[in-house]
């Protein structure tokens, strides 16, 4: 065993950028047999979380049924509350929507009930996928706050949950007049109900917007696309095959929105956005190109990759992330909901997502949240998620799912205030493999008051061990590193549905 673990140890751990810039230290690893088993059985109290329900709400909808909660528009609010409950009051004509991931604290039979005034369901998933829900309580006619006890439909059947699990939950509530409220409570296999469930129960469920490409697109085929000096126009519908330069490059533009378009068959990225601010690119298709989108020297924030699919990167390195930001700084950076699969032998990618010498700020950190990645590997240092590349701060990557995302899952390579919240991480065992999540300064970029929390990873190294983190004794230990992670277990390659790209 520590001869096994030893020679994990010695894999090389290099960011995923530039490896010739990498000091030689970069390289060497330590780790010993005893922290590495500490550290496998430190806390799986996944309680611990930051409370997260998103509130969303529609106003002027008239009616007392559930199913005139128009979900399938834009909400005209969002907020965050701490628990599946709202109190009373006399706002007429709304429909809301609650939801949440919620964390069952023991394996055993869980029982639900619902309150409310007018109408509402109760809607629970097998696990984090949101299409999964079923309908599990609901009441058609008002009840007092909290009264769960006046229809029997109020109450769920017995629901086995796993500790540690993450399951979709969700609550519908139309208000027509007069009071309008709704609360959750459950019953937990040792008997103790809460009412309304601890806020420790939940963490941030953040659904992606819905995506227009869903159905059958109709795009339009044009050639490369290249501005220099625009602004204030939006790209969209096309298809572009980019050949041997970037389907669309955006230099010295802003305020511009790529949206709806299929991005493929380039030798170059997809999109290139150089010395841009406030560009949008969102709901696109991006396949067999060297990367998806990749955006340098935007230092005045503004960039938005959120709910894109990306299939099959193929690289080579440098290049072969779905999205890489370099030298990205300022306010308002997002890359979130995208999707992004490599299937193995049709792709040459290297990371996921990577952020390189980027810096958010302390208010508005670069946020990487929501994104689905499976697949990665060959690449001897590449993975699924990658902040703090040559350094960099101010960085939070949250609510992503990842499975077999390559030789590591996600790491903190350098830089300050950067976070890793809330992800789960699955990894197989295959010949690249060798760790799930990572700290470590590389290139004397030290790591520093970063956090690492909630997380959940199993990830087998090529050696078929697990080996779901390690640290770098060069890096300052993370706030939540021993105490608010779920290492080595709470995770399975059925963490994401079988079929992530719907995009062609
Ligand atoms: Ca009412």
């Amino acid at each position: 065993m520590l001869l096994l673990t030893s020679l994990t140890a010695l894999l090389p751990f290099i960011s995923s950028c530039q490896k010739e810039e990498l000091a030689p230290e970069s390289a060497v690893a330590t780790i010993s047999a005893k922290s590495l088993a500490v550290e496998a059985n430190a806390n799986t109290n996944a309680s611990i979380m930051p409370a997260g329900v998103v509130c969303e709400e529609w106003s002027n909808v008239s009616g007392n049924d559930v199913a005139q909660v128009p979900v399938s528009n834009p909400s005209g609010s969002k907020s965050s509350i701490t628990t599946l409950e709202k109190a009373s009051s006399s706002t007429p004509n709304y429909g809301r929507r609650l939801s949440a991931y919620i964390t069952a604290p023991y394996t055993g039979n869980y029982t639900f009930a619902v309150a409310g005034d007018d109408a509402v369901d109760l809607y629970l998933s097998t696990d984090t996928d949101p299409s999964k829900k079923v309908k599990i309580a609901g009441l058609l006619s008002w009840t007092n706050f909290r009264e769960f006890t006046k229809y029997a439909s109020q109450k769920s059947a017995q629901i086995k949950l796993q500790a540690g699990q993450k399951y979709y939950i969700e609550v519908l509530q139309k208000q027509g007049g007069g009071d309008g409220h709704v609360s959750v409570q459950w019953t937990m296999p040792n008997n103790v109900t809460e009412t309304p469930i601890a806020s420790s129960r939940f963490a941030a469920y953040s659904a992606p917007a819905a995506a227009p490409a869903s159905s059958a697109p109709t795009y339009t085929a044009s050639g490369v696309v290249t501005l220099r000096n625009v602004h204030d126009m939006t790209i969209s519908g096309k298809a572009i095959a980019g050949g041997n330069q970037p389907a669309i490059s955006l230099i010295d533009c802003y305020n511009i929105r790529i949206t709806n378009c299929k991005l493929y068959n380039s030798s170059d990225v997809g999109v290139y956005l150089h010395n841009c601010r406030n560009i949008t690119v969102d709901y696109n298709f991006f396949t067999n190109v060297s990367t998806g989108v990749y955006v340098d020297q935007a230092v005045q924030g503004g960039i938005v990759v959120n709910n894109n699919q990306f299939l099959n990167m193929k690289g080579p390195f440098p290049r072969g992330q779905f999205v890489q930001f370099n030298n990205v700084n300022g306010s308002g950076n997002s890359i979130s909901y995208n999707k992004g699969e490599n299937v193995f032998g049709a792709s040459n990618p290297e990371d996921g997502i990577s952020l390189y010498q980027s810096n958010g700020t302390p208010s508005s950190p670069i946020t990487v949240n929501g994104n689905w990645i499976r697949g990665g590997g060959p690449s001897a240092s590449g993975g699924g998620i990658m902040l703090g590349d040559l350094g960099g701060s101010n960085q939070v990557a949250m609510n992503n799912i990842l499975v077999n995302p390559g030789q590591y899952g996600m790491a903190i390579a350098g830089g300050s205030n950067n976070q890793l919240i809330n992800n789960v991480i699955f990894g197989k065992q295959q010949y690249f493999t060798n760790v799930g999540i990572y700290v470590n300064s590389i290139g004397g970029h030290k790591v520093s008051n970063s956090k690492v929390k909630g997380n959940k990873v199993k990830f087998y190294n090529s050696n078929n061990y697990l080996n779901p983190v390690w640290l770098s004794n060069n890096a300052d230990k993370p706030d939540g590193w021993d105490t608010d992670n779920k290492w080595g277990d709470g995770a399975d390659a059925s963490i994401l549905p079988a079929s992530i790209i719907t995009y062609k």
